[in-house]
């Protein structure tokens, strides 16, 4: 800690980092410990980044363990189930992805067989820009290049489904952004399963009902399929390319340009595929006659209609040219998100139909959204709104504690408590604070 920070904001400090040394598990961090208790993929990228301010020998722990659950084709999936837990202590537990069948799965530990946001190379960049000792730093980076490329040739090889560049997502939960309004329509185009998956043990807050069953349906079909590549580009019903994945994924090519240059590996390919992302962004998701970005249903090639903050993602590209981030601060400060909600950043557009003030993804505010949206403020050097967000964030934690997500108009904090990535983005924030050059 820093005599740079303020009493309230060493406070503030302190308290996030119990939730971190709360939730620590031994080799990782539980999301939240009493409802999503096993360790989840971009959960992991953003806690490691807190970790980093805090216990720096636990944020390199923390991705080395999320590893050790990466497929033999590179994919890395969104949940690495705890061994030590009861089988049925979060569902869907292994049984829904019966990862122990799949031939490319490793052994020895459960896992989920879809993916999310690919996050880890720009946290793996961070950790190291905020290491107190270099060399140590540098050989981290090195033992983790390896499996970061590795992740990388998988999007690359099996998602880039129309072979224009971007990645598609195959299921809402890959999204990170599981309910959001977006993914309404091609959702509701699935046939209903003739049968009800979903316990009745889902937390109050979370999707329920007959959206969940198509959750599950859609997973049941991938896994008939032996979630093999070449069905997900042909017949899976669920295929979206969705500009936050893809503003991800491009900031991530970018960071591992970086890395390589850093252990002395080639960083031109990773180059080239950010490059080949930032103009597919443009190209195939940038809708001129709103000014905004949305996601493409890749099966009616049609983009889809519900503005959300997925939107804001490609302010994480450096070379977004001007005019569109102009655009994107215009519509960031409107009343349809920060400029009506007194806890910005909403999560969907406030005046879209679909808006839903407490509803988890439709609406709410939540803390890694918000930092996504303060980080793409800063690569574009717009200290305002990266203040906006920063004033937003605090206010919130400050006045609701580390919840999971919060009322957009007041405040007010839903779901769990003691969320990891809430209390790890906030030390992150303060970290950068109080030495702006690692922000
Ligand atoms: C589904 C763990 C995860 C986050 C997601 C968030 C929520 C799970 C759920 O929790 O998803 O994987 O059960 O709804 O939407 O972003 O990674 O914190």
């Amino acid at each position: 800690m820093s005599s740079r920070l303020t009493g309230d904001e060493t406070a503030l400090w302190k308290a996030a980092a119990r939730v971190l040394d709360a939730n620590w598990t031994g080799n990782a961090t539980a999301a939240s410990p009493g409802l999503y208790p096993h360790q989840w993929s971009w959960d992991s990228a953003f806690i490691s980044m807190g970790l980093a301010r805090h216990r720096r020998g636990r944020a390199e722990a923390e991705l080395i363990s999320l590893f050790r659950g990466q497929w033999a084709d590179g994919m890395l999936p969104h949940i690495v189930f705890n061994t030590r837990l009861d089988r049925r202590a979060f569902f869907p537990g292994p049984e829904l992805w019966r990862s122990d069948r799949q031939p490319d799965a490793p052994r020895g530990v459960h896992t989920s067989a879809l993916t999310q946001p690919p996050l880890h190379a720009l946290s793996a960049l961070r950790l190291h820009e905020c290491a107190a000792d270099g060399e140590s730093s540098r050989a981290f980076l090195a033992r983790l290049y390896p499996m970061l490329t590795a992740q990388h040739h998988y999007l690359a090889r099996c998602r880039d489904l129309d072979s224009s560049g971007l990645i598609a997502i195959c299921h809402p939960w890959e999204s990170g952004l599981d309910n959001s309004p977006a993914w309404d329509r091609p959702l509701g185009a699935l046939p209903l399963p003739p049968s009800s998956y979903a316990p009745g043990l889902r937390p109050h807050n979370l999707p329920t009902g007959e959206d969940y069953d198509r959750y599950v349906r859609l997973v049941a079909l991938m896994r008939e399929a032996a979630y093999r590549p070449g069905y997900l580009r042909d017949a899976h019903p669920f295929a979206v390319e969705d500009p936050l994945v893809n503003a991800v994924y491009l900031a991530s090519s970018h960071a591992l340009a970086a890395i390589a240059e850093i252990i002395g590996a080639d960083p031109v390919p990773h180059r080239e595929r950010a490059q080949r992302v930032h103009e597919a962004v443009l190209d195939r998701l940038w809708d001129a006659e709103t000014g905004c970005f949305r996601a493409r249903d890749l099966r009616d090639d049609r983009l889809l209609p519900v503005i959300t903050a997925g939107s804001f993602g490609p302010l994480l590209d450096p070379e977004l040219p001007a005019p569109i981030v102009r655009n994107l601060v215009d519509l960031l400060l409107s009343a349809r998100f920060a400029g009506a909600a007194g806890y910005p950043v909403p999560t969907c557009d406030i005046q879209a139909p679909a808006f839903d003030r407490a509803g988890y993804w439709r609406g709410p505010t939540w803390i890694s959204t918000n930092w996504l949206v303060w980080y793409g403020a800063l690569t574009h050097d717009l200290p305002v709104v990266a203040d906006l967000l920063y004033g937003s964030t605090m206010r919130l934690v400050r006045q609701s504690g580390f919840r999971e997500f919060f009322d957009p108009f007041d405040g007010t904090g839903r779901g769990s408590h003691d969320y990891a990535w809430s209390a790890a983005l906030v030390l992150d924030l303060l970290g950068a604070r109080r030495a702006p050059q690692a922000a």
